[in-house]
């Protein structure tokens, strides 16, 4: 059993919790929950969701994760007042965005509900998610030119990478706000839902997935992701080995025995 402290923990920046899934494993819930600042990513806030993700990580419970803002923000950048007086010096030595490189590092898919602005570091971190659900009238930028600056926290490449050059390019170079629709036929959304729904579809996405085999999600995100870094070559390879490995779980039993024996497999996540 892991530790469920965190769930019960007191947050001064987000709301967590964990959504029963009676076809499986749980959703952990983390809501941004500035909004007197459109939820801007300050580093108490940024602290809060990093330490949560990781929690949940390990938490033997959650199959899926899902962030979210409320329906006026997901977020709208990091903290500009936070960074107006800081120097180039300070920033290198403080190293004080560190944090945000941890996300990388968590196992479990997470999704990001995303409604309103997603601005900046906002549109960041929904895009270090693995999904991306918006509601038709979510905001999506990278303004950061307008303050003198470039993204910072992957906004100059994942963009790239999910949406091409040519489209982010006008985005980063203009900061222009774009829609969940061409967001979405650009690549970077997996839908776009109505306003009312996006949270709802969202957890039933991550109630879906929290439902299957966990170490084959894991493996299976863990993969995806190789292929944004790899050669076709080392991303096969890699995903050979992945698939091999996923040969010495329980579960690969189960599920195969399951199907051939024409019943529901019960999964043990081992
Ligand atoms: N930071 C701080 N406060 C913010 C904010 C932000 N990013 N965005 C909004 N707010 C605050 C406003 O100051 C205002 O507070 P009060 O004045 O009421 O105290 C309140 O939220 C409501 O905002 P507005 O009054 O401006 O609301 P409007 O509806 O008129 O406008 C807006 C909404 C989203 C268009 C506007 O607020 C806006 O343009 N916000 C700034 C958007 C922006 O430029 N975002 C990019 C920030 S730079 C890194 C990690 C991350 C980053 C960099 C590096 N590493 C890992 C190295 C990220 C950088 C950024 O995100």
């Amino acid at each position: 059993m892991s530790d469920k402290s965190y769930l019960s923990a007191s947050y001064n920046n987000i709301l967590v919790s964990a959504i029963e899934n009676k076809n499986g494993l749980k959703v952990g819930l983390i809501q941004l929950n500035r909004p007197e600042a459109l939820n801007a990513l300050n580093i108490p806030l940024m602290k809060e969701v990093v330490d949560t993700m990781e929690n949940m990580d390990v938490d033997d419970e959650i199959g899926c994760i899902v962030l979210t803002g409320n329906a006026r923000a997901f977020a709208a950048g990091a903290d500009i007042k936070e960074m107006a007086d800081a120097t180039a010096i300070e920033m290198q030595l403080s190293n004080r965005f560190a944090r945000w490189d941890r996300i990388r590092k968590i196992r479990k898919p997470i999704i990001a509900a995303v409604s309103g602005f997603a601005l900046g570091g906002g549109c960041e971190l929904a895009m270090s998610c693995d999904m991306i659900i918006g509601a038709e009238s979510a905001k999506f930028g990278q303004p950061e030119i307008n303050l003198g600056v470039i993204p910072g926290a992957g906004g100059t490449q994942r963009l790239t990478k999910a949406i091409g050059k040519a489209r982010a390019m006008e985005m980063i170079l203009t900061g222009r706000m774009m829609t969940s629709k061409d967001m979405y036929e650009a690549g970077l959304l997996t839908r776009v839902v109505e306003d009312a729904v996006y949270l709802d579809e969202a957890i039933e996405l991550a109630k879906e997935i929290a439902s299957k085999p966990n170490l084959a999600v894991m493996l299976g995100k863990e993969s995806v992701n190789k292929a944004l870094d790899l050669t076709i070559e080392s991303g096969l390879e890699y995903e050979r080995k992945n698939f091999y490995l996923l040969f010495a779980t329980e579960d690969k039993f189960e599920g195969m025995k399951a199907f051939v024996e024409k019943r529901k497999a019960e999964w043990k996540g081992r």
